[in-house]
């Protein structure tokens, strides 16, 4: 049965006005012996796409979706997968991202949910067979039952410590199962609300026991997923232990645990982090912990995770600079951890949000690979370091000089000569490169 009306999404060309169709995506189309769509490798968010029924704080559900005639929970499950193979297969998008609690429904213990899970999974690998469509990643709930009220592995509760590893050990099948090509620890509460109550160290100290015994599980199974952890400043808890990209790689260094993970960089958590969502790419790049990417956008009026569908070409643009320097994502890819507005509520809003992300990434790939190639600002950087590749400079990086010999070599100059920065010739410079990429 079919649950959308729509034909496959096919790529027509920036002139097309068709809403049902790729403006800049061209799946097919090849660059440096990789297709785009092999550089992009975009994934659906089934919380977002198939679970998210538009309720907020202050109403209730708006959407109108094809699957939830069906009331039995278990049936609902199947549906759901159903419809989410359906949509990937028509908007091209060749991988899926999931939760556990995402597609099957809690029982009364632990046992008793991994059954409906088994049930479910069982049929995600039916359409597995069969389909080109595959697993991004999986990742494990350990935020929305009341269970974890104060975390999972950081909790105070060493029954919920217990409870979460055993989810994750689970979760670590499923993913071996499914052949994910990585595995996600966002950690929706581990952090806290505040110090008076809680053991700061002693917290940190179990999320590192956590990661270490999913690290050994994974080798033990045979998963070679790759690990990632993603970065988030605040919400739901009021300081997340993974705030940002430094502060994670700080805590995986700390635990010797850089070996085996990296970072899932969300656009919206940068921004919550008061970056750009550049910065924190470029900040796990340099670091070589840039593993994959959650694709969505922020409101800049907005001080919360609203998961808007990305269509700014202007950060996409320069997201996409530090994924063409970062060599491509490998295992990782773009999931649309985003989802459509509450007004959004008909199933073509579905399509036409993943379109619209999926366009303004692939534009702002093929601008990005356009600004490296004609090294528009690897000139102007290379430039303006220029004082350290020869002379004084070069000592300096080469390690020759030290505080005496540069004081001797400073000390009795009158002026020091600063150029410009040049920012506004750069910011009209990227503003040419996608003005031009349009016309
Ligand atoms: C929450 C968020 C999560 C993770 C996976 O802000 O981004 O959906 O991506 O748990
Ligand atoms: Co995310």
């Amino acid at each position: 049965m079919d649950f959308f009306k729509f034909a496959r999404i096919r790529y027509e060309g920036p002139e097309s006005m068709n809403p049902f169709a790729f403006k800049y995506y061209d799946p097919d189309e090849r660059i440096e012996g990789k297709t785009l769509s092999e550089w992009l490798r975009f994934a659906v968010a089934f919380w977002h796409t198939l679970n998210y029924d538009g309720s907020d704080p202050f109403g209730v559900g708006t959407m109108v979706r094809p699957w939830s005639r069906t009331s039995h929970p278990m049936d609902l499950a199947l549906a759901k997968v159903d419809a989410l193979f359906e949509l990937c297969e028509k908007l091209n998008v060749e991988y899926f991202c999931f939760h556990d609690r995402d597609v099957a429904p809690e029982g009364a213990t632990l046992r008793e949910t991994n059954k409906n899970l088994d049930i479910v999974v069982r049929h995600i690998k039916d359409h597995l067979k069969t389909s080109s469509v595959k697993v991004l990643w999986v990742t494990a709930n350990m935020f929305s039952n009341p269970r974890y009220v104060h975390g999972a592995a950081t909790s105070p509760n060493s029954e919920v410590f217990a409870y979460a590893a055993a989810q994750v050990k689970k979760a670590l099948e499923i993913a071996k199962e499914v052949e994910a090509q990585n595995y996600v620890f966002w950690g929706g509460r581990e952090g806290y609300e505040t110090l008076l109550n809680t053991d700061m160290q002693f917290e940190l100290e179990n999320m590192a026991r956590f990661l270490h015994m999913a690290v050994d599980y994974a080798k033990e199974i045979g998963f070679n997923g790759q690990l990632l952890v993603e970065p988030k400043a605040k919400e739901p808890t009021k300081h997340q232990y993974d705030f940002d990209a430094a502060n994670t790689i700080a805590f995986l260094q700390k635990y010797e645990l850089t070996d085996y993970f990296k970072l899932n960089i969300e656009a919206n958590h940068a921004t919550l982090a008061g970056h750009t969502f550049q910065h924190e790419l470029r900040y796990a790049r340099i670091n070589g912990m840039l593993g994959s990417i959650d694709a969505n956008q922020g409101d800049p009026l907005l001080g919360w995770d609203v998961d808007r569908f990305p269509t700014n070409i202007y950060e996409a643009t320069l997201a996409m600079y530090e994924v063409i320097k970062n060599g491509g994502l490998s295992k990782g890819g773009l999931n649309f951890d985003a989802k459509v507005r509450r007004g959004s509520f008909m199933p073509e809003d579905l399509f036409i949000s993943h379109i619209a992300g999926m366009d303004t990434f692939a534009a702002g790939w093929k601008l990005a690979y356009k600004i490296i190639q004609d090294k528009a600002l690897d000139e102007a950087i290379a430039h303006r370091y220029s004082s350290y590749t020869e002379g004084i400079g070069k000592g300096i990086v080469s390690g020759s000089e030290n505080f005496k010999t540069l004081e001797e070599y400073i000390i009795d100059r009158k002026e020091l000569a600063n150029v410009s920065g040049e920012q506004e010739r750069l910011e009209a410079l990227i503003n040419q490169y996608i003005l031009n990429y349009a016309s």
